[in-house]
């Protein structure tokens, strides 16, 4: 369900409303479709968690260009601080708000940072999305104190058991709703083409237009403004690395669906 789309109290669906911003990925499976994950929404809270499972970088990066090419504004949920936050992670974390990404700790555990959370989501359409396990529902479900279902994470690979299996829509009153939707294995980005990825990034988007060719994949193009910026320490590495990572699998996939 969507929000904007309204279950009556027997559960028939009354009215569809107008899709007029939603954020989508790539279906997993089966020929090359786009997988609309919620529409009619404010921002995207991207959830991930310190430990059990721990933050994938590349999933966090791919997340957040599929919202900024949507409009949609994103801040990272780092949930489960209560496992401590390894100081590798740390440093990474702190590229985050340095371009424009909020980075809110929370704990369902000790509690820490949900008020921090409830005032973020005030007002406003939210969906939560995020990895599997990593505490989307726990989230939902302590700050609307409500019952949802969730479950423990596997212990043998720490990776959540995909426990939500549909998109439920939250409705919390004066503007504000939570929308859960069930966790990711990887987040496989859609309807963007490999020249199109850096404009999505932030502090690569900020170079390009710096660059000699229109159509510059950064890479060893010369005279490309996201290189010089790197050597100019305005792009973090591990940014570059992971644009370098995106646009590989991007340029991968366009070829198998040719
Ligand atoms: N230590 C710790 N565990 C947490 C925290 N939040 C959630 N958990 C646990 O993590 C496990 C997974 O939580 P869920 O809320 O089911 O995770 P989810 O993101 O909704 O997972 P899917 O529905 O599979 O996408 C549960 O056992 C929770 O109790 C937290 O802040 N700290
Ligand atoms: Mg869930
Ligand atoms: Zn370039």
């Amino acid at each position: 369900m969507t929000a904007g789309v309204d279950a009556g109290p027997d559960g028939r669906i009354v009215s569809v409303e107008e899709r007029k911003v939603w954020i989508s990925r790539r279906r997993d499976v089966g020929r090359a479709r786009e997988l609309i994950i919620a529409a009619n929404l404010d921002q995207v809270a991207c959830v991930f968690s310190v430990a059990r499972p721990t933050i994938k970088f590349g999933a966090l990066d791919r997340l957040l260009m599929a919202a900024m090419s949507s409009n949609l504004p994103a801040f990272l949920v780092l949930n489960k601080v209560d496992l401590g936050i390894p100081d590798e992670l740390q440093e990474r974390l702190s590229i985050y708000p340095k371009i424009g990404v909020d980075v809110l700790h929370t704990s369902v555990e000790s509690s820490l940072g949900l008020g921090e959370f409830e005032d973020r989501i005030g007002g406003k359409a939210t969906v939560l999305t995020g990895p599997s396990g990593v505490g989307k529902s726990s989230l939902i479900s302590r700050v609307l104190g409500i019952e949802i279902r969730t479950a423990p994470v596997s212990d043998h690979n720490e990776k959540g058991k995909h426990t939500t299996s549909a998109v439920t829509w939250h409705p919390a009153g004066e503007g504000t709703s939570i929308i859960d939707t069930p966790g990711f294995r990887d987040w496989a980005l859609w309807g963007l083409d490999p020249q199109e990825l850096a404009s999505c990034m932030p502090d690569l988007a900020a170079e390009i237009s710096n660059c000699k060719f229109r159509d510059c994949l950064h890479r060893q193009e010369p005279g490309c403004g996201v290189l010089a910026a790197i050597e100019q320490e305005r792009i973090h590495p591990l940014r570059y690395r992971s644009y370098l990572g995106i646009l590989e699998s991007v340029l991968e996939r366009q070829e198998r669906d040719r």
